[in-house]
């Protein structure tokens, strides 16, 4: 088999950088470990920059989006008992997010793709990259007890955080950077209406609270844990009742319970690779880094590594330039770090730290306080959130 790029991982960078190497008439094949249902089942991102929903509409696969998304101008900060709102949409001339889970986005970017027909191998086994210091890469997998080869022109490595391709580079070649926080968000999806018509981030004595949504009807709650507590040990009821405790008086009213849909604990981890291109491996989104949830970059950090990947492609194939291949990793790495050390700075910000003393909490509100207080220190938090221009400096 022959492609001209190879793209590990049907997460939504790799489903999305195939959708739009195939608006391009650029030739892929997705190879993935997981079912797809099983890629469907995984409840993650929820909060999408404009240069997110933009790609999106450009990949042709945001229609459903703007259909059942939820846009929000503003979200609220509640500390000290008190709520503050971060107004978005006048802090940043006009801008906005988008509320919309990832499950919905990948099953939008899977249906687009199985509707034109391309290429993607679920359940492949055994998958292993090859040769990529050289123009003729290779990527080998099993499926039902077959080995299979592509031959290709590029590999992009889209295989997230456990993935095979960053695994495969050489130690030497490399830089990697990481800070493991030491606690974690247990998460619940619930079918009950959300508690505010904007997320909440709760900074609270007991420790962190975000209350998320991805629709009108579906709540999607956060709280900061020990890394050492065990998910089968929260109850749904131990889950509402910490919440609660969280809450201010108002969310304490608004908050309806229900059965939790999903139940989870994420480690929070900052993780960066420097190159994120080795000869014609490319990383991108979660293979090359990784953030804390509190910022919501993940996934818009994954996109727009994708819509560098898609470009620099482009460039090569039709204005035979490796101009954008050889610049892909130091234009990601710049916004990548940028969006590192927003998600560094407010998740520090907002959690209870172990190491923490009584006067390390009252900076935290001292500064949570001037942020709010401050035009300048709120538009710092609102551009951040709606996420800096791609080539933002240069
Ligand atoms: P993914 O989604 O991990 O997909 C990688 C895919 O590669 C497959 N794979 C392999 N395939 C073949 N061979 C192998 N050897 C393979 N190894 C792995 C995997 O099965 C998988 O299907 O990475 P991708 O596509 O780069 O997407 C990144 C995003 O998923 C991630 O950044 C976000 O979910 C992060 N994130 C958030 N991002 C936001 O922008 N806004 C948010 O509000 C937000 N909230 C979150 C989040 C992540 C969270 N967790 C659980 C880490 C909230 C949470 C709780
Ligand atoms: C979510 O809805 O899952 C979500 C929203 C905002 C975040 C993180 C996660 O900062």
């Amino acid at each position: 088999m022959r492609f001209q790029v190879a793209i590990i991982g049907a997460g939504p960078s790799g489903l999305l950088l195939g959708q739009l190497l195939n608006k391009a008439g650029i030739d892929s094949i997705i190879v993935e470990r997981q079912s797809a249902d099983h890629v469907l089942t995984r409840i993650r991102a929820g909060i999408l920059e404009q240069v997110t929903t933009d790609l999106l509409d450009e990949a042709g696969v945001g229609a459903r989006m703007h259909r059942e998304g939820l846009v929000h101008g503003g979200f609220a900060m509640l500390f000290g008992n008190q709520r503050h709102r971060i107004d978005l949409h006048k802090l940043t001339d006009g801008k906005n997010v988008m509320v919309y889970g990832q499950t919905e986005l990948t099953r939008d970017l899977m249906d687009a793709r199985a509707t034109l027909g391309l290429p993607t191998v679920y359940e492949a086994s055994h998958v292993a990259v090859h040769d990529f210091d050289s123009k003729q890469p290779r990527v080998t997998y099993e499926k039902d007890g077959q080995q299979v080869e592509i031959q290709c022109d590029f590999i992009a490595g889209c295989d997230g955080f456990h993935g095979v391709c960053r695994a495969s580079v050489p130690a030497s070649s490399m830089q990697l950077f990481e800070k493991v926080y030491p606690f974690g968000w247990l998460g619940i999806l619930s079918e009950t209406p959300p508690v505010h018509d904007e997320l909440i981030y709760v900074n609270s004595p007991r420790g962190f609270a975000l209350c998320s949504q991805r629709s009108q009807s579906r709540s999607r709650y956060y709280l900061q844990v020990p890394l050492t507590d065990k998910v089968e040990a929260w109850s749904d009821d131990a889950f509402w009742q910490e919440l609660r405790l969280r809450l201010d008086a108002q969310g304490g009213d608004a908050l309806i319970t229900g059965p939790s849909i999903e139940k989870s604990i994420a480690p929070l981890r900052s993780f960066i690779t420097e190159p994120m291109r080795f000869g014609r491996l490319f990383l991108a989104g979660d293979a090359a880094h990784i953030v804390p949830p509190t910022g919501a970059k993940g996934l818009n950090l994954a996109a727009t590594d994708v819509k560098c990947l898609a470009q620099a492609f482009i460039a090569f194939y039709g204005d035979k330039t490796e101009s954008g291949i050889d610049g892909y990793s130091a234009r990601c790495l710049k916004r990548v770090w940028r969006g590192e050390r927003f998600s560094w700075w407010f998740t520090q910000l907002m959690h209870r730290l172990p190491d923490d003393s009584a006067m390390g909490e009252r900076f935290q509100l001292a500064e949570l306080d001037y942020l709010m207080h401050s035009e300048a220190g709120a538009r710092t938090i609102a551009e951040n959130y709606v996420g800096l221009p791609l080539d933002f400096g240069d």
